[in-house]
């Protein structure tokens, strides 16, 4: 079937959508899959998930929220411990929460022993993920500088850079000579107010495609038998003494007896229906993106002390964030605040993006806890787990939170990885700060 030419037809995936013309003057066809797809008028089953029509009367595990941690999860417990009988139930759609709506960094140099030790798994498995998953990520290690503008800040990075070799994390303390020649475009005296006086290096350190993870977890664990329920609203946790019996829904009752919260942003809402109190606050995370640019940025930059990070994406547009709005909120609207005060730090960093447009802008909802640490884990009531506290670091987290709640769920015993984020470190004293090695100051 040939399709009528015309010029400049968008490319998806490099593959012509429509119809364009060759050089040669001949037409050029639209593939023969895409045009069946296209006039057939019982459309099949997306390429990426299966999507069940009923709620089963029970499962064996209902994990509540499909952003990546969640499909993480039930992708883990359906390859590595297979427990296929699980509903993942979510009250919008794939990755609309927390995980579309990141600057999408993934890094391990962290703080403390234990943030270490958890973040190298998770960036382990995010190098192996897009063949694990058979889907291109588009992981892409460029190199990550966390820029020091005072003396306090220095001392910092030496202590993370030192904490990170004894578990063999490539950080290194690199002088304001090193940083000019590895970013060149970049005003190392900050417009004279914040000069940079050095950085800790982190060569792992790397972006991927969110919405691709969430997909990739989400398709594996589909093929394995899990059930993903969009618009599935959870409205109560039904418990016995102690025990989780089941989950209300906007579609009706599951009975279960274990249910797994990976809903970031929304904690409170959901630990609120099984009374348990966490310390979690919500805070507003925003973010923006620039117009398409010339590559000039192939590392990551973070400025802990001008409350900014960038990264310039496959696309060439700035990928731009900075701390948690002020108050609590439970909301994700976007303020010209934000932006204004982001585009102030951008510019002292970067003087001549001045002529820059930003194109989009938005804001996720970030579990905010006191250690900046999340909360991983078994919890007093049985049956009910938590993924949780994700604040600003949650991306990165993906693989090892969802392989570890996954052995945790299947064994009911709290992976070694995780058993410092239990939430009963805030009463037991024993937080695991890592407010120190947080992308910004908050
Ligand atoms: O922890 O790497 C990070 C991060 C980047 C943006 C927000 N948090």
């Amino acid at each position: 079937m040939g399709i009528q030419a015309r010029k400049g037809a968008p490319l998806l995936f490099g593959t012509p959508v429509f119809h364009s013309k060759k050089q040669d003057g001949s037409v050029r066809l639209m593939p023969f899959r895409l045009v069946k797809q296209a006039l057939r008028k019982n459309k099949p089953d997306s390429r990426f998930f299966k999507t069940p029509t009923d709620l089963q009367s029970s499962y064996d595990v209902v994990i509540i929220g499909a952003g990546g941690h969640g499909l993480a999860c039930a992708y883990y417990l359906a390859r590595d411990h297979g427990i296929t009988n699980v509903a993942v139930l979510e009250q919008g759609y794939i990755g609309g929460g927390n995980t579309g709506r990141n600057t999408t960094i993934v890094r391990s140099n962290y703080l403390t022993p234990e943030g270490v030790r958890f973040y190298d798994e998770s960036v382990r498995l995010f190098q192996d993920l897009s063949e694990d998953l058979d889907l291109n990520l588009f992981y892409s290690t460029r190199g990550h500088f966390t820029l020091a503008h005072s003396d306090s800040a220095m001392r910092t990075m030496r202590w993370r850079a030192e904490v990170n070799k004894h578990y063999d994390i490539e950080s290194e303390l690199w002088g304001r000579d090193d940083i000019a020649r590895a970013v060149p475009f970049m005003d190392m005296d900050c417009g004279g107010q914040h000069p940079v006086l050095g950085a800790l290096y982190h060569a792992p350190g790397a972006v991927a495609r969110h919405d691709a993870v969430a997909w990739g977890y989400g398709r594996g664990a589909s093929n394995r038998g899990v059930e993903i329920h969009q618009k599935t609203k959870v409205c109560g946790i039904r418990m016995i003494g102690n025990q989780v019996e089941g989950v209300d829904t906007d579609r009706g009752f599951i009975a279960c007896k274990k249910v797994v919260s990976c809903v970031a942003g929304s904690t409170p809402r959901i630990t609120d229906m099984v009374r348990l109190r966490t310390p979690v606050e919500i805070r507003p995370l925003q973010a923006c993106v620039s117009e398409p640019l010339k590559p000039f940025l192939d590392t990551i930059i973070v400025s802990g002390s001008l409350h900014v990070y960038v990264s310039q994406s496959s696309r060439g547009e700035l990928v731009m964030g900075a701390s948690v709005d002020r108050a609590p909120l439970h909301s994700t609207r976007s303020t010209f605040d934000f932006v204004e005060d982001l585009a102030d730090k951008m510019l002292d960093l970067f003087p001549f993006l001045g002529g820059v447009k930003i194109v989009r802008q938005w804001a996720g909802m970030a579990d905010m806890t006191p250690d900046f640490a999340p909360i991983m884990g078994t919890t007093p009531i049985y049956g009910f787990y938590l993924d949780a506290g994700w604040g600003t670091w949650g991306f990165k987290a993906t693989p090892v939170s969802g392989k570890t709640m996954a052995y945790t769920i299947a064994n009911d015993d709290d992976h070694e990885l995780i058993k410092p984020f239990r939430l009963s470190r805030f009463s037991e004293y024993a937080l695991v700060g890592e407010k120190g090695a947080a992308s910004v100051g908050h």
